[in-house]
């Protein structure tokens, strides 16, 4: 049975294999990219069963981008193929302090699911259902998924929604649906620069004012670390915000890092893990995606890992 369902666009991303400027570049590694299926590859990297659901055009890249999922230990039984319309693709430029993003994925497959989707999903024996705001910008069908999905898993299921603001995709959106979607949720990962220009306050107590629905909200402070706000179910009031410093590593690429955090965050909030832990497992695990130009990267070795987990106090 599926733990962690995911659910939201991948597309065959392309990053440059030589240096240079991108309209010079001639060669490419071709990867896949996609931050909810990132999700799910890592959740199955770290012992999670995880399921990814999408659609797919009838091409080639699609059959790559399933296949790479699937054999990252993801069930992607439930992924659908449109053949009217393409799979989406995507080109990043690779560098540590930012990596400028081109998208080829309007009128993408993905972007052509819609609420009916919803008629053939089963959340059954799902403990977490993990969506993002990227879905939302896709297409109007696809804010209507989102809107129906939360509707549907969340009285029974917990709802964990990441922000993830790509400005690309909001040209003539209005970015105002991610506030209504996040506070909608119970599970929030949002990052302090996405809150100052989505929901137009930074610190995590104005984030809190202006998200109070979900029951767990993370606000991720970048090289510094994140914060975890819990309530308290039986009081209802929050508890104390948990801060929890990250790991210093040497930046390769920024891109898909937060698909990680999420990733070790949910996974340790599965395993009934103590606030400052969840939080670690989710640095831990952003740690290894820091290092690599793909947006999945290498984890760090199993026995750090375990090691760094313990480490109670550890100044990392
Ligand atoms: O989080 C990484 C994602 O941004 C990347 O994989 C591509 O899904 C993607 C998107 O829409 O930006």
């Amino acid at each position: 049975d599926t733990e962690v369902l995911c659910l939201g666009e991948s597309m065959a991303l392309f990053v440059p294999a030589e240096p240079g400027p991108v309209d010079e570049v001639r060669t490419w590694t071709r990867t896949v990219g996609g931050a909810e299926s990132n999700v799910a590859c890592h959740l199955a990297g770290l012992g999670v069963r995880a399921s990814w659901v999408s659609t797919v055009g009838a091409d080639a890249f699609g059959r790559a981008v399933v296949s790479a999922i699937a054999s990252a230990g993801v069930d992607v039984s439930s992924v659908e193929v449109d053949p009217s319309r393409p799979t989406g693709l995507y080109v990043k430029e690779s560098s540590a302090t930012g990596s400028p993003v081109r998208y080829y994925r309007a009128g993408s497959a993905a972007a052509g699911m819609g609420p009916a989707l919803l008629d053939r999903l089963s959340l059954d024996g799902v403990r977490i259902v993990h969506v993002s705001g990227i879905t939302a910008a896709l297409s109007p069908e696809c804010l209507a998924l989102m809107r129906g999905l939360i509707a549907t898993a969340r009285p029974t299921h917990l709802l964990s929604f990441d922000v993830n603001w790509r400005a690309p995709l909001w040209t003539d959106g209005e970015p105002g649906v991610l506030r209504e979607l996040a506070d909608a949720s119970d599970i929030v990962l949002v990052g302090d620069d996405e809150a100052a220009a989505v929901l137009g306050v930074s610190t995590v107590d104005e984030i809190r004012r202006v998200l109070p629905g979900p029951r767990t909200l993370v606000v991720k402070h970048g090289e510094r670390g994140a914060s975890l706000i819990e309530r308290d179910p039986s009081t209802g009031e929050d508890l104390p915000v948990v801060f929890e410093p990250a790991l210093r590593v040497d930046v390769v690429e920024p891109v898909g890092a937060g698909d990680a955090f999420a990733a070790g965050f949910l996974a340790a909030t599965l395993n009934g893990a103590t606030p400052g832990r969840r939080l670690r497992a989710g640095h831990l695990r952003a740690a290894g995606a820091l290092r690599a130009h793909d947006d999945l990267g290498t984890p760090l070795p199993s026995e750090l890992v375990a090691e760094l987990l313990e480490a109670d106090g550890a100044s990392w």
